[in-house]
């Protein structure tokens, strides 16, 4: 059944790199993520929204598993995916934020820091602090580019807050939907979607027409 892998229990890493759309695509077809889920965070305002997030930052929270991609890993596709907002001072909303979760993180997020620094010559005004607290941004942000799509969205079933938010399965299709991952990557994984023919189909045409032409928002 669709969204099998479910029941996994993973490690959280937490960034937030600009608007949290195309964060959600990125991560969410990366093998060795199980799920992603858009909020807020960062800030000390108590149940920010959207239109009202006070001094929080809009982030991704991914859930992954060590055994198969590392932090140092999400780390990298970390600095290497801002929009905007890496060296340059932009509002809360859209600054590059890593919040980690224990000290190994801290430790890795601070060397790579000073490394991606270093090999790019640049100062990054990334700040790097410990998680607190995250909010789960409202129904319509989550799988963002897979809301585009309702006959998808209805046909698996993905429709309720909880699946959006949490479900493996809509994490990956929002993203091979909106042009991250391979098409090879794709069809690699196929046998354990639980996809049905036409499904497939309509997925491959937009992978097709969607991969590589850089994520935005
Ligand atoms: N430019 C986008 C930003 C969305 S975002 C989730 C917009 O249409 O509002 O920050």
């Amino acid at each position: 059944m669709p969204g099998q892998l479910e029941e996994i229990k993973g490690q959280r890493a937490t960034f937030g790199m600009g608007c949290f759309w195309a964060g959600d695509s990125l991560f969410g077809t990366l093998p060795g993520v199980i799920r992603t889920c858009v909020g807020y965070a960062g800030g000390t305002k108590e149940s920010p929204v959207y239109r009202d997030m006070g001094d929080h930052t809009e982030v991704i929270d991914i859930e992954y598993d060590p055994e198969l991609v590392s932090y140092t890993h999400l780390l990298s596709l970390f600095w290497n995916n801002h929009e905007y907002g890496l060296t340059t001072k932009i509002k809360r909303q859209y600054m590059s934020l890593i919040l980690y979760h224990n000290e190994e993180q801290r430790l890795l997020a601070e060397k790579s820091l000073k490394q991606e620094q270093k090999q790019r010559g640049e100062v990054f005004i990334t700040e790097i602090k410990k998680f607190t607290k995250f909010y789960p941004a409202e129904d319509y942000h989550q799988k963002y580019r897979l809301q585009n799509h309702p006959w998808l969205i209805e046909t698996l079933g993905l429709t309720t807050s909880e699946i959006l938010r949490t479900s493996p399965l809509a994490a990956k299709l929002n993203g091979y939907i909106a042009g991250a991952g391979t098409l090879e990557q794709f069809e690699k994984e196929l046998p354990n979607l639980g996809l049905n023919e036409k499904t497939t189909q309509y997925l491959q045409k937009y992978i097709i027409q969607n991969q590589g032409i850089g994520l935005y928002c």
